[in-house]
This record gives structure tokens, sequence and C-alpha cells, in this order.
């Protein structure tokens, strides 16, 4: 009862404001990934270090400009216990943009993002912007295991970019809801169409390479080992990449709604945050097979 006055006051808070834009973003992921975590430090600027199971589901709502529009930004926090998967199909529906949660510490918790995927294609019939969130980056992990688990998982196929992220120290949460948002602003039903997408340059659909942009710029811990990497796929793959300073070019940046360093898109795919070789070289093969058919 409580939750259905929650849920309905929520949406009425969106959709009052006027000709606010609302839309709902679904967070989903295995129990103790960080889900509410990232959540809270989104909207309240605040990290618990207490576990609490969500039980059920909790919506919060952020409102952010885009563009000199407001979006009201109505997040789902899913528990993520096995029990609540059930009712899933309720709390999914409508969904407009998904973040999938894994730990980095717990590389394997990407597993049951596949299940979570298929039960969230069930309840809507349209493609929507899809992110991986790889969370608890402040603690140890091996990049090479992260790795192995994606290039395992199906639904990296499905999604729209993996990011790296900590809700305890803050790193990247504000701008990968920011990129989520302006995904959606900018994206309409064709949303995931390479040619809705504004990578294309110097001709490269026309050549058959498969465009890269890299962004980069001051203080950025791990640009210089992460392009060092995408070259070095660049000698096998025929790929165009294009290297943005974003303190140098802002307009590009701003254009592709850039906000961390380094971000990386291949194709359709926006990577934030480290990543290592092979996760490229299987986000490159997939996207050059995607594009190209070969
Ligand atoms: N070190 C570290 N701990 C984190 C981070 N994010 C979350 N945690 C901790 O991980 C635990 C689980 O976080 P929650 O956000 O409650 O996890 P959840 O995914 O919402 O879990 P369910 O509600 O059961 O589905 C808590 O103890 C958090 O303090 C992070 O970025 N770094
Ligand atoms: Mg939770």
């Amino acid at each position: 009862m409580i939750r259905n006055i929650v849920l309905s006051s929520e949406i009425a808070v969106c959709t009052l404001l006027g000709s606010v834009d609302c839309r709902k973003i679904v967070v989903l992921g295995n129990p103790n990934v960080g889900k509410t975590s990232i959540i809270q430090r989104y909207v309240h600027n605040q990290f618990k270090t207490k576990y609490y199971a969500t039980l059920g589901f909790n919506i919060y709502t952020r409102y952010i400009d885009i563009s000199e529009k407001r979006v009201g930004l109505s997040v789902w926090d899913i528990g993520g216990q096995e029990a609540f998967k059930q009712f899933a199909f309720r709390y999914l529906i409508e969904t407009d943009a998904a973040i999938f949660v894994a730990d980095v510490s717990r590389p394997e918790t990407i597993e049951s993002l596949s299940t979570w995927n298929d039960k969230l294609n069930q309840a809507i019939n349209r493609k929507i912007p899809k992110i991986i969130l790889f969370n608890k980056i402040d603690l140890n992990y091996d990049m090479n295991v992260i790795a192995d688990e994606v290039i395992n998982s199906s639904v990296r196929k499905d999604v729209n970019g993996i990011v790296f992220a900590s809700a305890k120290t803050g790193q990247n949460v504000v701008d990968i809801f920011s990129m989520i948002a302006k995904m959606l602003t900018t994206w309409n039903e064709e949303f995931g169409v390479p040619k809705k997408r504004k990578v294309l340059f110097n001709n490269a659909f026309e050549e058959k390479t498969l465009p890269v942009m890299f962004f980069s710029g001051p203080n950025c811990d791990f640009c210089d080992p992460v392009f060092d990497r995408l070259t070095n796929i660049s000698s096998q793959y025929p790929m165009t990449i294009k290297v943005v300073d974003v303190e140098a070019d802002k307009n590009t940046a701003s254009e592709h709604g850039i906000l961390s360093i380094p971000t990386i898109i291949i194709g359709t795919k926006t990577i934030v945050g480290e990543s290592n070789e092979q996760i490229l070289r299987t986000i490159v093969s997939d996207e050059y097979t995607q594009l190209f058919g070969i």
C-alpha cells in the first residue's frame, strides 16, 4: 500500500511540474553490488557503509538540465534478492533506460545481468539505452578477471556502454547519470542504430573502418594506457581513431555528452573509465560484426 502511494506521488511530482519531461531509469543487479549506494550518491550525495538490503523497490527523483531543457529522472532502485525477480515485470514496464550494476571486487556479479536483461526485454518492446556499471572501483580488483566475465556475458551485446564508478568516492557517478540523461533526450526510438549516432567522421563507414573516438584531457589517470591498448588493437582491425582533448575541443566533447575521461566511443558503444585490452578487443570485434556484418 505504502509503496503504491510512494509510486504515484513520485510520478505525480515528476509529471506535475509543468512541462518537465520525465524519464524512468531502472537500476538492476545482484544483492550487495551497490545499486542503492550509487543512487543515493547521485540523488543525495551521501554514502552509507552499512548494508541494508532493499526490499521490493524505492523510487528516487532528481531533476537535471540538459541542453537548457529540464528533465526529471525517476530512478527505480530494485532489490536484487532473488525473491523480487518474480515481480520484476511490474517494476520494469515503461522503462526508458537501464543501469545494470556489477561489483568489480566480485566480477561474477555480472552473470545475473543477463537474466535481468531478459526480464527487462519482456517488459518493454523497444530498444532503450542500457549500460553496465562496474561499481566499487575504490576497492582492489583484477581487470583481467573482469574482462573475462564481460566477454563471457551475453548482456554485453545488448548494452550501449560499460562504465566504472565508485559510490563510495563518488567517482564518475554524476557523470554517468548525465550521460544517460543525455542519451534519453537526444536519442529517440531509433536508439542504438549506428547512423543516429554522431560517430560518423572522415567517411569512416563508407571506408568500412570502425569509427572510434577517444576523449582525453589533463589529470587523466587511465588515458595513456587505455589509448595504448586501443592503438594495439587498431593494427588488427580497420579502425579510424579520432583523439579529442576535451579541454581543447569543448564543442566536440559536449556534442557527444562527454563528462568523464577517458571515454571511448567505439561504433555504438561507450566505455567510461579504465578498460583493458581484452574488453576493448571484444567490443571492437562485436561492433565490427554488427556494423559491417564481417
Ligand atoms: N567500498 C565500496 N563499498 C560500496 C560501494 N558501493 C556500495 N558499497 C557497499 O556495498 C554494500 C551494499 O550496497 P547497497 O547499495 O546496499 O547494495 P544493493 O545493490 O542496493 O543491494 P540490494 O538492495 O540487496 O539489492 C554496502 O555495505 C555499501 O556500503 C563502493 O563504491 N565502494
Ligand atoms: Mg539496495
